[in-house]
């Protein structure tokens, strides 16, 4: 997108600072904050970019907090996070996909919490497809003098200040929102920064793509397995059959959902009871994002950032993407599970 005043592109750093510009009490550190994460995620995407002609592909021994064997790039994306987060001494506490516990930034009174996965869909590095890193944004609510635990991350997703993702893929895009709107960033590799590409993408309100791993059919409630089934029939009027697609890296599979419409879906299964993905650095971060560029996002009963966390690595089930879309699996899963229905 173009200046329409200079004629010229717009970088993240300068559509931060207008943004800020316009609420004149604001104090600059969110920011700051999300500056810091875009100059973390150019050195990743850096790294990302020639992870076959180094030795940071493959996985580095050991096992992070969900006994998923770590890769090297994970653990490179999480310092990096980690270090750009430190270096403005706003965030006070950071719980990551790769760490059990929270970690304390030095920061003196920073109130800031960031629950970040540095490098989702990790398994994929190796086949060169595309990944991304997520984050999410809170204040800290109780005073700043008491030691920080847990629970003061613990906060249901409506109380995030600011979320997005890092995709990087053919090229590596940022996609962020504090509230109003979602804008989207590319990176120029010409220049190493990111330009904004669309400062208020929707989600079309409907899509013909389904996304889920379907090898684990045979594990699912009724209610999706029924609605799989209605997605492959031929229906001209709702332009069925739809396209199945599914990457398995959840950036990837819900930045396309953003642009081409659909729905992903991980759901809760008997081999994962609760679903698999974590509701506060995947699942939370990518409905913000959704939900304000118009979309939707559900667990089985309800909305997604309405749940109340009570752990920092909680998982949930998933159902995010384009309204008609999640509106008509819940019809499914209503129907063969009416004793989950939310008043
Ligand atoms: P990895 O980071 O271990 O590759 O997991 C990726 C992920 O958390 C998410 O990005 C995918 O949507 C999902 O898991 C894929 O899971 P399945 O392999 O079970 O389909």
């Amino acid at each position: 997108m173009v200046d329409r005043k200079t004629n010229r592109v717009i970088t993240l750093e300068e559509y931060i600072i207008q943004a800020q510009n316009k609420f004149p009490g604001a104090t600059g550190e969110l920011s700051q904050l999300l500056r810091d994460i875009g100059l973390a995620a150019k050195i990743i995407s850096r790294e990302v970019n020639k992870a076959g002609i180094t030795n940071i592909l493959g996985e580095d021994g050991s096992t992070n907090v969900h006994g998923e064997s770590v890769k090297k790039l994970d653990l490179f994306a999480d310092s990096q996070l980690i270090s750009a987060l430190n270096r403005s001494e706003i965030t006070c506490m950071v719980v990551s996909e790769e760490n059990d516990g929270i970690v304390e930034l030095d920061s003196d009174g920073g109130k800031y919490i960031v629950y970040m996965d540095p490098l989702d869909g990790s398994s994929n590095i190796d086949v060169n497809v595309s990944i991304g890193s997520i984050f999410s944004i809170y204040i800290r609510k109780n005073d700043s003098k008491e030691p920080l635990t847990e629970q003061d991350g613990l906060q249901p997703g409506t109380q995030q200040v600011a979320a997005g993702y890092v995709l990087y893929g053919s090229s590596t895009m940022m996609a962020y929102t504090t509230g109003a709107g979602v804008s989207l960033f590319t990176l120029d590799p010409s220049i190493g920064e990111f330009v904004l590409s669309d400062s208020k993408i929707r989600i079309p309100d409907h899509g013909t793509i389904y996304s889920v791993n379907e090898g684990s059919y045979h594990s699912w409630d009724e209610g999706l397995k029924q609605y799989v089934k209605y997605c492959q029939v031929e229906d001209s009027e709702t332009h069925r059959p739809y396209k199945a697609r599914y990457i398995g890296s959840m950036v990837a599979d819900v930045h396309r959902t953003l642009v081409k419409g659909g729905i992903f879906i991980y759901p809760n299964s008997s081999q994962y009871p609760n679903g698999k993905l974590r509701l506060m650095y995947e699942c939370n971060p990518l409905s913000f994002v959704i939900e304000q560029a118009g979309g939707m996002a559900i667990d089985c009963k309800g909305r997604i950032m309405e749940i109340r966390p009570e752990a920092i690595h909680q998982r949930t089930p998933i159902f995010i993407g384009s309204k008609q879309n999640v509106l008509k699996v819940k019809e499914f899963l209503d129907k063969y599970a009416p004793e989950r229905i939310q008043n």
